[in-house]
């Protein structure tokens, strides 16, 4: 009898984790924790005020469905902007998670625009701005959605085959929270480059190097890449 009790106790206390485990669970599974979470846009389109009723990323065979590209040309008529979404649903946020997106900078004279890629000398500022109103893939310029005013960040674009990131938390709290209804961001350079045809081209969800966002406790610089942010962890987790 006492073996019996004694067992039947230990169950009853491994039943109690059990419940308390599978309890939990629902709560740890949307809670995002670090390391650094990542997530793939949902949508990602760009359009080109020279071809205002054209789809880029799904016309000339595909061609350019890889990329995003973001101009501000003193010529009128050839502006670019580019459009990316992500889907926050049941996303949560420790009070020290920065919400970042990353996007790889392309060699934009290789993709056949006739546009200049940023450098030292003539570099591009990005800024990421809420878009206020839905858009979808098919979206053209003569479609895009309106855009808040104010940009959520920007970032100094000054080469290209190196990664940017653009730190938007305080927009992704306001959209987690319901604040701001979460259509995505504008990608789009504020300022029209000095003469030049400059383009910032980057790859899409479907880029060899895709554009996405993280989520994590790890403040990261703008200009900071990919293995600087792991070398940055690591050091972190040595404290
Ligand atoms: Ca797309
Ligand atoms: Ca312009």
């Amino acid at each position: 009898m006492l073996r019996l009790s004694t067992l039947s106790s230990v169950s009853a206390a491994a039943l109690v984790a059990l419940a308390t485990l599978s309890a939990a669970a629902p709560a740890r599974a949307a809670l995002v924790t670090d390391p650094a979470v990542t997530i793939a846009p949902s949508q990602d389109a760009f359009v080109y005020e020279d071809l205002p009723t054209t789809v880029m990323q799904q016309s000339f065979g595909g061609a350019y469905n890889g990329i995003l590209a973001v101009a501000n040309t003193d010529l009128s008529g050839h502006d670019l902007f580019a459009y990316v979404g992500f889907n926050l649903t049941g996303v949560t946020l420790n009070t020290d998670d920065r919400v970042t997106l990353h996007l790889y900078v392309d060699d934009g004279t290789t993709i056949g625009f006739p546009f200049q890629n940023p450098s030292a000398a003539a570099p591009a500022l990005v800024t990421a701005s809420a878009a206020t109103s839905a858009w979808n893939e098919s979206v053209t310029y003569a479609t895009i959605p309106t855009v808040a005013s104010t940009p959520a960040a920007s970032v100094s674009v000054n080469g290209v085959n190196q990664w940017i990131s653009l730190d938007i938390t305080d927009l992704a709290k306001d959209w987690i929270s319901g604040a701001q209804t979460n259509y995505g961001l504008v990608l789009q350079m504020p300022n029209p480059d000095a003469g030049g045809l400059v383009a910032v081209v980057t790859d899409s969800s479907a880029g060899p190097n895709p554009a996405y966002l993280q989520i994590g406790a790890v403040p990261e610089p703008a200009s900071l890449g990919l293995l600087g942010a792991g070398m940055l962890l690591l050091i972190r987790r040595k404290k």
